[in-house]
């Protein structure tokens, strides 16, 4: 039995979180039958989303959890590709992962007027007079935590100044074809679809929006791949 452990629909997306988007749609091109709960990151060691259960064993980080699965099922998830293509995808989805998707948490959690009717929905159960001092402890955690990688550091006009360089990388990939490589999905379509729909989601208020919107296909392309991989996801409480 697989459980992918992650946060279900939220702000008009399928997940709040484009790592759980991304993982979500490789079990699927894996052909792994698989439930969705909400996360406990109490639960785990790297305190992080996503993670997976299968069969009584916990895989955490997308990546690994790719890896668990082409292993143990003798699949690749970029079978056909080219050695130049596999480099290509690589180095595509580590530029969404480590740095756009950096930029989008800076918009989400570092500017007020997202960060109240965003994330601070995350600490909704959380009562007072405890709230704010978490809310404000777990906000300054990641405004360390992006000054320590370097991104926190760039002015926010500069920092969307690479993010718009990093869409437009994304689309100039894609080019005419239905997905990043071809006819079919591939690994790395898992996270730009995952990272793109976080940065395009028009909840927030954010210039990320209009960078997507600014390339013709990339808006196709992400209702492509929603229509492949989402049309009935379903997700229940961690406790269910
Ligand atoms: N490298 C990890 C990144 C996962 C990640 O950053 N998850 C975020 C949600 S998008 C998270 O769980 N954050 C909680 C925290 O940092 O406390 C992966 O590929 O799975």
């Amino acid at each position: 039995m697989t459980t992918l452990y992650g946060w279900g629909p939220m702000f008009g997306e399928q997940s709040s979180s484009p790592f759980v988007l991304k993982t979500d749609v490789q079990l699927q091109m894996l052909g792994v039958a698989f439930t969705r709960k909400t996360a406990d990151l109490e639960t785990v060691k790297k305190h992080k989303a996503p993670y997976v259960e299968d069969d009584g064993v916990v895989i955490e980080d997308s990546t690994f959890i790719r890896w668990h699965f082409e292993t143990k099922l003798g699949r690749d998830l970029d079978a056909g590709l080219t050695p130049e293509q596999r480099g290509q995808a690589w180095a595509l989805e580590r530029m969404l992962e480590d740095r756009l998707n950096l930029i989008m948490v800076c918009e989400r959690w570092l500017e007020d007027a997202n960060f109240v009717k965003g994330p601070i929905q995350f600490f909704a159960d959380v009562p007072e007079p405890a709230r704010k001092p978490l809310v404000d402890e777990v906000r300054a955690r990641i405004r360390g935590s992006m000054q320590g990688h370097g991104i926190g550091r760039h002015s926010r006009g500069e920092r969307l100044q690479l993010a718009a360089r990093d869409v437009a990388a994304v689309s100039q990939a894609l080019g005419d074809k239905a997905f990043l490589f071809g006819d079919a999905p591939t690994a790395a379509d898992a996270m730009a679809y995952g990272g793109l729909t976080s940065c395009g989601a028009r909840f927030f208020d954010s210039p990320l929006v209009a960078f997507v919107d600014s390339h013709a296909n990339l808006r196709p392309y992400l209702a492509r791949m929603e229509a492949r991989f989402f049309s009935d996801a379903e997700w229940t409480a961690a406790a269910a």
